[in-house]
C-alpha cells in the first residue's frame, strides 16, 4: 500500500477506537487526517476554493489571504446555546446553562448520526501551549469543515508534532463538530469537563467550531486549572521592555470590545522612546506557579482570532501588518481590486464594495458593509512585536495582572490593589456599561468578572475561591490593578486618549510592581499621585487626567449597592471573604459620609 494522507499516521489505540467510534455514529465518506504540512494546506486550500468556500483575495496587496463567508445566522458565539454538561446542576452553577451528561449525549447523538454522509472528516490533531511544556493540552478535534481545518492550523499546533506530543497516551481532549445545515434551532455547543470532550453541532462560527481556543483552552481549561492548581483565564500576556532592556510580563483580563488585541500590540508613543512592547498573546493566558513561587504564563494558542472592525494604523500598526499575508477573513467587505474593508479601516471609504453577505454595496447604504463581529485569522509569527518567548515551554514570569472595563464613570483610570484578596475583589467585580444601540439602556453595568462570564467551565463561585486559593501557592505574586480607559466627562467624552498613550499608565504599573514608584492610598486602591504618572509631552490639560483618575465616593456607594446586586446571583458558593471586602468598602464610604 502507498502512503496516503489519509491512513491513520498514529498508532494510539485510545486514539483510533474513538476516531473510528465517533465515525460510525457520524459515517462520513472519507477520513482525512491533518498532519500540519505546507503541501497539506495547499491542498485544503483549493478545495475551498474550489466549493466556494473560500474567494482569493487580491495576491499582491493581500498574499496568502482568502475570504469566507458564513450563513448570516451564524455570525457570533451563542451563549444560549452553550452548555456546561456536568453530572450536576450545581457544578455548573447559576451562570451557565446546564444540560445532564446523558441527556447531552443523547439529544446532539442524534443530530451527529448519519451527519457526515457524503462528507469528509477532518482529524485534527492539536496541541494548545508550546511543544514540550508541562502547561500544554493536546486535544484532536474532529469535523466536517475544511475552514475549521484551515483555521485550527493556524489558532493551533496542529499535525504530526500533536501526535508526537501525545505518544500513546489517553490524555487528550475530545471534540467532535459537525455544521450541519447551519440551523440555529439544531445548534449546540456541549462541553463535557469531567469526560474532556466537547460536542459542536449546527454552526460554522470560529467560537463554536475552533474547539481550542474558548472551549478547550478557557472552559475545560478552566475546570482542569481548578482540579489541577494553576488558572486558564482570558488574558493577553505581553512584555514590557525598558530602554535598559528590562523586561517585565504583565497578564490583563478586559471584557469584549475593550481594546485586548490593541493593548497586547500596543506601540508607545514618542515620549517613550527606547521602550517597546512584546505580544506573548493577545486573548488566552494559562498560568502556573512556578518553582520560585512565582507565577508563570504561556498563550495556548498559536495566531489570533481578531475582531477586524476597528482596526487600522491608528488603532494597532501591528495587527494590520499580522493580517497583510496568510490570512483568513471572515464576513469582511471586498473592494473591487480584491482587497478586504472594514469600517474603522485606514483611508476613504471606498465607494463600492461587495458587503459581509456577498452583496453589492455602496457608501450610500445604510448597512455596515463589514459585519461587525468580522474577524481575521492571522499567524502569530506576522507579528512584527511578536515576543521571543512566546513559544518557550517555560513560559514568562507575570510581575502584574491588570483587570480593566468599559466604564464611562466611577472607575478611576488606574488603580493597585492593596493585596491578593483586594486583587480578586477587583477582577470579580469587571463589567461594561451598555451603549444604546445594545439594548436601549444606556450606562447598565453589565458584569463579566475576569472577563470570564461566558467561558468559566464550573461554578462562577467557586472559580472566585479558586483565585483565592491560589494565592497560598503563588509565594512570589504578582501586583494586581484595575484600568478604565473608557471614563467619560459629564459632556460625554473621553477622558483619556488610550491607545498607544496607555504606556503611561503601564510604565506606573511597571514601577509599582518592582516597588519604585509613589502612589497615594484611597479607600480603594492605592492611586498615583500628581507627578508620578509621567504626562509630558501628552497634550491633555491636567484637569482633565484628574478626572480620569479622581474617585467619587458617591459614585461608589452606587457602585457596591450594584455590585451586592451581582454578588448575590452568584448564589451561595459566593465566596464570604468577597462579599466582606464589599461590605468593608461600604462601612469606610459610611464613616467618611459620617464625619462629613
Ligand atoms: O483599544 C482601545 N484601547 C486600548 C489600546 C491600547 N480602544 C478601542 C476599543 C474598542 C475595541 C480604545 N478606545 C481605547 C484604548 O485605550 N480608548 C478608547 C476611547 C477613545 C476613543 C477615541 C479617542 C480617545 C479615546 N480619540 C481621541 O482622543 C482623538
Ligand atoms: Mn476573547
Amino acid at each position: 500500500m502507498t502512503s496516503s494522507p489519509s491512513a491513520p499516521p498514529s498508532t494510539n489505540q485510545h486514539l483510533l477506537s474513538w476516531v473510528t467510534e465517533m465515525a460510525q455514529l457520524t459515517k462520513p465518506d472519507h477520513i482525512v487526517w491533518c498532519d500540519g504540512t505546507e503541501a497539506e494546506k495547499q491542498r485544503f486550500t483549493e478545495l475551498s476554493v474550489k466549493e466556494g468556500i473560500l474567494e482569493p483575495l487580491n495576491a499582491e496587496k493581500l498574499p496568502g489571504c482568502f475570504l469566507h463567508r458564513s450563513n448570516p445566522n451564524d455570525v457570533a458565539r451563542v451563549e444560549h446555546l452553550t452548555f456546561i454538561c456536568t453530572p450536576t446542576k450545581e457544578e455548573a452553577g447559576p451562570t451557565n446553562n446546564w444540560m445532564a451528561p446523558k441527556d447531552a449525549y443523547d439529544k446532539l447523538g442524534k443530530l451527529f448520526d448519519g451527519s457526515m454522509k457524503g462528507r469528509t472528516m477532518y482529524v485534527i490533531p492539536y496541541v494548545m501551549g508550546p511543544l514540550g511544556s508541562p502547561m500544554s493540552k493536546v486535544g484532536v478535534e474532529l469535523t466536517d469543515s475544511v475552514y475549521v481545518a484551515l483555521n485550527m492550523r493556524i489558532m493551533t499546533r496542529m499535525g504530526k508534532a500533536a501526535l508526537d506530543m501525545l505518544g500513546a497516551s489517553n490524555d487528550f481532549n475530545r471534540g467532535l463538530h459537525c455544521t450541519l445545515d447551519v440551523n440555529p434551532e439544531r445548534r449546540f455547543i456541549c462541553h463535557f469537563p469531567q469526560d474532556n470532550t466537547i460536542w459542536s453541532v449546527g454552526s460554522g462560527y470560529g467560537g463554536n467550531v475552533l474547539l481550542g481556543k474558548k472551549c478547550l483552552a478557557l472552559r475545560i481549561g478552566s475546570y482542569l486549572g481548578k482540579k489541577e492548581g494553576w488558572l486558564a483565564e482570558h488574558m493577553l500576556i505581553l512584555g514590557v521592555e525598558s530602554p535598559e532592556g528590562e523586561m517585565t510580563y504583565v497578564a490583563a483580563a478586559f471584557p469584549s470590545a475593550c481594546g485586548k488585541t490593541n493593548f497586547a500590540m500596543m506601540i508607545p508613543p514618542k515620549r517613550f522612546k527606547g521602550w517597546k512592547i512584546w505580544t506573548v498573546g493577545d486573548d488566552i493566558a494559562w498560568m502556573r506557579v512556578g518553582e520560585d513561587g512565582r507565577l508563570f504564563a504561556v498563550n495556548p494558542e498559536f495566531g489570533y482570532f481578531g475582531v477586524a472592525p476597528g482596526t487600522s494604523n491608528e488603532s494597532n500598526p501591528n495587527a494590520v501588518t499580522t493580517v497583510s499575508r496568510d490570512t483568513i477573513f471572515t464576513n469582511v467587505a471586498k473592494t473591487p481590486d480584491g482587497d478586504v474593508w472594514w469600517e474603522g479601516k485606514d483611508g476613504p471609504i471606498p465607494p463600492e464594495l461587495i458587503d459581509w453577505k456577498g452583496q453589492p454595496w455602496s457608501s450610500k447604504s445604510t448597512e455596515k458593509a463589514a459585519h461587525p463581529n468580522s474577524r481575521f485569522t492571522a499567524p502569530a509569527q506576522n507579528n512584527p512585536a511578536l515576543s521571543k518567548f512566546y513559544d518557550d515551554p517555560a513560559g514568562v514570569p507575570i510581575s502584574a495582572i491588570i483587570f480593566g472595563g468599559r466604564r464611562a464613570t466611577t472607575v478611576p483610570l488606574v488603580m493597585q490593589a492593596f493585596n491578593w484578596l483586594n486583587g480578586v475583589f477587583f477582577g470579580s467585580t469587571l463589567g461594561s456599561e451598555t451603549t444604546a444601540a445594545a439594548t436601549g439602556k444606556v450606562g447598565v453595568v453589565r458584569r463579566d468578572p475576569f472577563a470570564m462570564l461566558p467561558f468559566c467551565g464550573y461554578n462562577m463561585g467557586e472559580y472566585f475561591q479558586h483565585w483565592l486559593s491560589m494565592q497560598s501557592k503563588i509565594t512570589n505574586p504578582p501586583k494586581i490593578f484595575l484600568v478604565n480607559w473608557f471614563r467619560k466627562s459629564k459632556d460625554g467624552k473621553f477622558l483619556w486618549p488610550g491607545f498607544g498613550e496607555n504606556m503611561r499608565v503601564l510604565k506606573w504599573i511597571v514601577d509599582r510592581a518592582r516597588l519604585r514608584v509613589g502612589g497615594q492610598e484611597t479607600l480603594f486602591g492605592w492611586v498615583p499621585r500628581a507627578g508620578d504618572l509621567d504626562l509630558s509631552g501628552l497634550n491633555i490639560p491636567s484637569e482633565q487626567v484628574d478626572e480620569a483618575t479622581n474617585i467619587d465616593l458617591a459614585e461608589w456607594k452606587n457602585e457596591l449597592t450594584s455590585l451586592d446586586e451581582f454578588f448575590g446571583t452568584i448564589g451561595d458558593t459566593m465566596p464570604k471573604a468577597l462579599k466582606l471586602n464589599r461590605d468593608l468598602l461600604l462601612a469606610r464610604i459610611e464613616a467618611v459620609e459620617a464625619a462629613g
